[in-house]
């Protein structure tokens, strides 16, 4: 892994509806990422967050509808997110993305893609973010990031940096699946993504699905992200998220998950998004998050 990591936070909450999500960047700051990631011996320079339009001062209508809500601001702050990463990963530094919502993870891919064209991409979360407008129950773009980087949805989601696909669907693991909607069950199937969701983690254990994972995506990828949606958690170790899902992956099994990880020394991005600290109780979930970037970063007990 580079020695020298660029922090970049993304404000978004325009990608669902709950208040606080905004706040997710400064909760993580606050829990003291710089200073863990400092004691591990890396360079840490914090370039500090996007822009993002505020959701009740907009002057005009976005021109997405309620099948695409925030469809312009979200797409103006993801494509301002790419050109950051860009230059990024010109500077040859590592980019740690700190949510906002999930929408976010559109611009990320965006900027990743850009020299990694065959980029192996990880989806930590309960959800598959998978939806087009066409399947979405919400019309949140949250719910719709991955299907984006593989070239579907609204053009000016998918035209974010290009419009060819970011992601090959054959290159993508999603982990902890638990809440997937119809469409986006069809979708897997039609494309054959790779899924563990919570029934083989429970039934063959995280060691082995994540040695799955790895083996998966290391030969024929170029490169790996980790897009880690805090809520692939189980609220009780994780209650500050928008959209909380029973049954999820234990405190411990996530560490386990990022200590293999960090052994495999495969990724080359990260992003850590959904943490809303007005849902949350005395900033556990920024905690959490900043613990697990503790072991992806190589922590070791002793
Ligand atoms: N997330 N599948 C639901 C939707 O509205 O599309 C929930 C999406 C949640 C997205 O947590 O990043
Ligand atoms: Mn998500
Ligand atoms: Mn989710
Ligand atoms: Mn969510």
């Amino acid at each position: 892994m580079l020695k020298d990591i660029s922090i970049i936070g993304v404000p978004m909450d325009l990608g669902q509806e709950r208040r606080g999500v905004d706040m997710g960047p400064s909760a993580i700051r606050y829990a003291g990422v710089t200073e863990r990631l400092e004691a591990l011996g890396y360079n840490i320079e914090d370039l500090g967050d996007i822009a993002i339009a505020p959701r009740n001062t907009r002057a005009k209508q976005s021109s997405g509808d309620e099948h695409l809500k925030n469809l312009d601001e979200v797409a103006e702050a993801n494509n301002k997110l790419a050109d950051a990463i860009s230059q990024v990963i010109e500077k040859k530094r590592f980019p740690l993305i700190f949510g906002g919502d999930h929408s976010i993870a559109i611009g990320t891919l965006a900027g990743v893609t850009k020299p990694y064209k065959n980029l192996g991409v990880i989806w930590y979360d309960a959800h598959g973010d998978l939806n087009t407008a066409e399947t979405s129950p919400s019309g949140n773009i949250h719910g719709m990031p991955l299907a984006v980087s593989l070239g579907l949805g609204h053009p000016s989601l998918t035209g974010i940096g290009g419009d060819q696909p970011k992601v090959k669907p054959e290159n993508i693991v999603i982990i902890g699946a638990r809440s997937l909607d119809k469409g986006e069950r069809e979708l897997i199937k039609e494309k054959n993504i790779r899924v563990y969701t919570m029934h083989e983690i429970d039934q063959f254990g995280m060691t082995k699905v994540m040695n799955d994972a790895i083996n998966y995506l290391k030969e024929k990828t170029d490169g790996v992200h980790l897009s880690l949606d805090l809520d692939g958690l189980d609220p009780s170790d994780a209650p500050g998220v928008g959209t909380p899902v029973l049954g999820g992956i234990s405190y411990r099994e996530s560490h386990l998950a990022m200590e293999m990880l960090s052994e495999a020394d495969i990724l080359t991005s990260a992003e850590f998004v959904e943490v809303n600290p007005i849902l949350d109780d005395k900033n556990r979930t920024a905690d959490v998050a900043v613990a697990l970037m503790g072991s992806l970063f190589g922590e070791k007990l002793c």
